[in-house]
């Protein structure tokens, strides 16, 4: 028996950061998301988060553009499905292009409900293994190096056992450098997100073998394919594509051109979990390890990306930190945690396996609306 879709609701939250977190493209201080909530006609929920940020940035969709095309597009394609399954709902929006991340969040939202209306866990519907799931956590520009030095001990500290540098043109040999003489033992990545013109091969290649780092991800611009295929030839330390890819053509573009070693998976980049695991499952067939990338998610994303970390496909340590690692007040229940060997419990009630708290997310909503069919 199919789901019946009883009404679609589409909230603006603005949710307040625990610090400042700045990266090659930018400052965010409060994230400002939208969350897609369905309900069925028998009273089962289903929750999604866009990735989409308040300015086009990190890619080129927006809290507006996702609103305007969910609301004006997405919805009506979902209430005029007999059988709202993931797949269908994404089938009924293929001739749309792009706007990956508008499509993801409500591709989330069914996730969580078809696996609610089976009374599994989302890790469960999706084929995960793991009761925990090894993570990392990101660690944005700071204002000083000493700074950065400091809030990277905070974070081994309290347990993580991967630490991920933004890097930019301007912040890299010195951070990074001072990083690595203060823990020279530790699983070090970075993360330029674009930052870097693709003449600086050399100069990237040499300071990351010189400071041992494992993995560099997303050093030049969406398209330049070239260059990273070059920085990877030969190189001690992996290449990690994130904004590069985002659907399966450009997968398999970047795994002919031997430009991509390691594969961050976004479901809000690639246009959901579907897209997600197959891609995933096509790298690992390549002998390209994948991980879980985060975009400053509230429990709700957060959710969805450790069941995603739970299936067979992902082998690295996933961008996933506990909530107070980035908000002080979490909008679901219970909060991440870290547990041991930097790792996450994979929730195991039905769908994301969390709850959202009403009060909280009422607290931080700028909007709301609801569509029935
Ligand atoms: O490139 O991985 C990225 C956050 C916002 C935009 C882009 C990126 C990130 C992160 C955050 O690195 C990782 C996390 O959510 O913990
Ligand atoms: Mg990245």
């Amino acid at each position: 028996m199919s789901v019946r879709i009883a009404s679609v609701r589409l909230d603006e939250v603005e949710l307040p950061l625990v610090e400042p977190f700045e990266t090659s493209f930018g400052v965010e201080k409060n994230r400002r998301f939208l969350l897609v909530r369905v309900e069925s006609r028998d009273g089962l929920e289903g929750w999604g988060e866009c990735a989409a940020a308040i300015d086009p940035l990190y890619s080129s969709e927006s809290v507006a553009t996702a609103r305007w095309i969910i609301t004006e597009r997405l919805v009506p394609r979902l209430l005029h499905l007999s059988d709202p399954t993931p797949e269908a709902f994404l089938q009924s929006c293929v001739q749309f292009r792009g706007n990956r991340m508008a499509k993801a969040a409500v591709e989330l939202a069914l996730q969580d409900l078809q696996a609610r209306s089976q009374g599994q866990s989302l890790s469960r519907a999706l084929g995960g293994r793991r009761g925990r799931v090894r993570v990392g956590v990101s660690v944005g520009i700071q204002p000083t190096v000493s700074k950065l030095v400091r809030r990277v001990g905070r974070y081994l500290e309290s347990g993580y056992g991967r630490i991920k540098l933004k890097v930019a043109p301007g912040w890299d040999v010195a951070p990074v450098g001072a990083v690595r003489r203060e823990y020279p033992d530790i699983e070090l990545w970075v993360d330029a997100n674009q930052a870097y013109p693709t003449r600086s091969v050399a100069a990237i290649r040499a300071w990351a073998e010189r400071f041992g780092v494992a993995q560099v991800e997303q050093p030049f611009a969406e398209r330049a394919i070239r260059a990273h295929a070059e920085l990877a030839r030969g190189a001690s330390f992996r290449v990690c594509l994130d904004e590069s890819i985002v659907d399966a053509v450009s997968l398999e573009d970047a795994l002919a051109a031997r430009a991509v070693t390691s594969l961050n998976v976004k479901v809000g980049r690639v246009g959901g979990i579907e897209t997600g695991l197959a891609l995933a499952r096509r790298a690992r067939r390549s002998q390209v390890p994948s991980w879980v990338g985060g975009m400053l998610e509230s429990g709700i994303g957060r959710s969805h990306n450790v069941a995603l970390a739970s299936t067979p496909s992902f082998t690295l340590s996933s961008d996933l930190s506990a909530s107070d690692r980035y908000y002080r007040e979490e909008l679901t229940d219970p909060p991440f945690v870290l547990g041991p060997e930097s790792t996450l419990a994979v929730p195991r009630g039905p769908g994301i396996g969390v709850e959202v708290v009403e009060s909280v997310l009422r607290r931080h909503r700028r909007s709301s609306r609801t569509f029935r069919p």
